[in-house]
């Protein structure tokens, strides 16, 4: 039974062509973009005192992802390192690319994931095209990119894949003839060039190269596009379905570890492998609870003797998790995720602003932390939902220093306070993992909306009349406890269309007058942002608030949840709430801090770092 939904949901899912881009070094991709010389140096990216990335030149002379600074300086003592606290020039270049992206798509179904990931559904370009071919010369034919414009496109040979295909030898010639073409395959062509051409462009046009899968679903366009790093592109070639395991989906998915699969989150992976060995995992000593010395890859959990939606009903089922999370991630095992791509949306959904900590455990501390994310909050809140009200007057500045002609286009509706609690540490002085959020919710106050007052005395005013509140709600306790986290939100976005001041509704076309304001709709696409760069150092404290130097370069712990590609922890967290990039359902372990350097990273990045610390050498 399990079996027939399982191809009859592959069957669906071959209706769609689905790319994804991963952008190739992301950070120093940045960085060289903005001054092209470095291009040619060996180029890293410094947070705390960790290479975040860096640039093939430097990966080369041997330089890895979540290297010491003093080591890599020891590896490539010329490497250029660059400080990469400041998200702000990620998140701006990650929308723009976006943005450029999505200038190929029709059907508007390009969702981003973290910063440096997006998806592209191509269906409908892929079967125009298809409806265009000469099935009888298929290696002359035309790309057609635009239904308006027939002389829009590029000519190409649809009887092959463009780039490497997945298996590797299967990259033949289909025969020239209609009825001996498989459409799947067919179809796959045409993304393959499709992709190919948009990579090109963007590597021409915006100066950043990426790597591509292409398939029918989410899941199998990431993980196919993995295998080529950096610059590849690969298409999963079907057959993708069979009775005996033997179909490429399949022996794709198989290889993996389990927890490597997008939409298995920290918390299942963990349980599948418990069951999958019968045992807890070998753990690598000394290092945070998650590093499994014993890998367990997805073919052995799926072969398990009565594995079934059933057993993983029980294994994962219980208080908290969703009814058919067993379902789902036996689907996902099975190679299938039916989840589509998103829809690119103007707004985002909501906006958040969050830091975390070492150890936060006084009023006093809390305090100072509220008032700077308040102002972080209402700072990215006038970015990404502000208009301009006018396009012909040009723009008057108050005293205040807010533009008096600026408009909301949206008007949030709930303002949220989130906690995580820091469990204590364990009698050996491990400690686990803090996964729970607390939130408390208030109507957002009006006077948040006031563009007159300064973002100082609203981010004042926010913090004594709402964020303290609820503090206390979600905190009753003067003292006795340690946050390892906290995230002010604004959320339930209301589209402000119908409440322009003179009553007409607001004025689409005024937003597609300028460049600019195309710009600007999709610039706001965030799931969620990231907090200004803190500081929990005392010293570095003492000369904050407002101030806009780096922080100091011993000062802990800042990243947030929008860097955070969730294939790795929370595509599916374990209520099963499935691939969320719009940061609804983000709720859980967005950031960490490693327990033995305490280096902070975005949850995706400890495993590598964990494995760092055990000696094991990435390629
Ligand atoms: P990745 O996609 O892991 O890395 P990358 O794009 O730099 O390199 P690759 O070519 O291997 O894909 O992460 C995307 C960005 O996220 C990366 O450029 C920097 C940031 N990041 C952190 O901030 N902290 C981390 O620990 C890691 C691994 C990445
Ligand atoms: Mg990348």
């Amino acid at each position: 039974m399990e079996a027939s939904r399982r191809s009859r949901a592959l069957k669906r899912q071959h209706e769609s062509i689905v790319i994804h881009f991963d952008y190739d070094c992301f950070y120093a991709s940045v960085f060289e973009a903005e001054t092209p010389a470095l291009r040619s140096l060996p180029l890293a990216v410094q947070q705390k005192q960790i290479i975040v990335t860096c640039n093939y030149e430097a990966r080369r002379r041997g330089l890895r992802k979540l290297q010491l600074i003093r080591e890599a300086k020891t590896i490539c003592p010329d490497v250029v390192i660059v400080l990469g606290e400041d998200l702000t020039r990620f998140r701006n270049a990650s929308k723009e690319l976006y943005a450029f992206l999505r200038g190929f798509s029709w059907n508007a179904k390009v969702e981003r994931l973290g910063f440096d990931e997006v998806f592209m559904d191509v269906t409908d370009i892929v079967d125009y095209n298809l409806s265009l071919l000469n099935p009888n010369d298929l290696t002359n034919s035309f790309f057609c990119l635009s239904k308006d414009d027939p002389t829009d496109g590029f000519t190409f040979d649809a009887s092959k894949v463009a780039g490497y295909t997945y298996p590797e030898s299967s990259n033949d010639k289909l025969f020239v003839g209609a009825l001996e073409i498989d459409a799947l395959q067919l179809r796959l062509h045409l993304g393959s060039h499709l992709a190919m051409h948009v990579r090109h462009q963007l590597e021409q046009q915006k100066g950043y190269t990426c790597t591509v899968g292409i398939s029918t679903s989410k899941l199998h366009a990431k993980l196919v596009g993995n295998l080529h790093k950096p610059k590849g592109q690969t298409t999963l070639l079907p057959p993708y379905n069979s009775d005996d395991g033997s179909d490429n989906v399949t022996t794709l998915v198989d290889g993996h570890e389990i927890g490597k699969i997008p939409g298995i989150g920290f918390k299942i992976a963990q349980k599948l492998r418990d069951y999958a060995l019968q045992k807890p995992p070998e753990l690598n000593a000394g290092l945070m609870h998650d590093d499994t010395k014993e890998k367990v890859l997805v073919k052995r959990v799926r072969m398990y003797p009565g594995m079934s939606a059933e057993t993983l009903e029980k294994v994962l089922g219980g208080p908290g998790t969703l009814r058919g999370i067993g379902f789902k991630i036996w689907m996902l095992i099975n190679g299938v995720d039916e989840s589509e791509v998103g829809q690119a949306r103007e707004l985002p959904k909501q906006i958040s602003i969050e830091d975390s900590y070492v150890r936060l455990d006084t009023l006093d501390e809390v305090l100072k932390e509220l008032r700077s994310l308040a102002k972080s909050l209402i700072n990215r809140m006038h970015v990404d939902l502000l208009e301009d009200d006018s396009d012909d007057d040009p723009p008057g500045e108050s005293d205040t220093g807010i533009l008096q002609t600026k408009r909301w286009l949206a008007h949030p509706k709930t303002l949220r306070l989130s906690t995580r609690p820091r469990p204590p540490l364990n009698a050996d002085g491990s400690r686990n993992r803090a996964f729970n959020r607390i939130s408390r919710s208030l109507p957002m106050p009006n006077f948040l909306f006031n563009l007159n007052d300064s973002v100082d005395a609203l981010a004042e005013r926010l913090v004594s009349e709402a964020l303290i509140p609820l503090f206390r709600k979600l905190h009753p306790e003067k003292n006795g406890w340690n946050l390892s986290l906290i995230n002010v939100a604004v959320t339930n976005m209301a589209d402000a269309a119908s409440d322009s001041k003179d009553g007409t509704g607001r004025d689409i076309s005024k937003m597609f007058k300028r460049q600019d304001g195309v710009l600007k709709q999709w610039r706001v696409e965030d799931r969620d942002c990231p907090p200004e760069v803190h500081s929990h150092d005392e010293a570095a404290n003492a000369v904050r608030p407002g101030n806009e130097t780096e922080p100091s370069p011993t000062a802990m712990h800042t990243l947030s949840e929008d860097i955070l590609p969730q294939s790795w922890d929370s595509h599916v967290d374990d209520d099963g709430s499935g691939w969320d990039s719009d940061g609804e359902t983000i709720d859980e372990g967005s950031s960490f801090i490693c327990d033995v350097c305490e280096a902070v990273m975005p949850t995706f990045a400890m495993l590598a770092h964990s494995r760092w610390h055990s000696g094991e050498q990435n390629p």
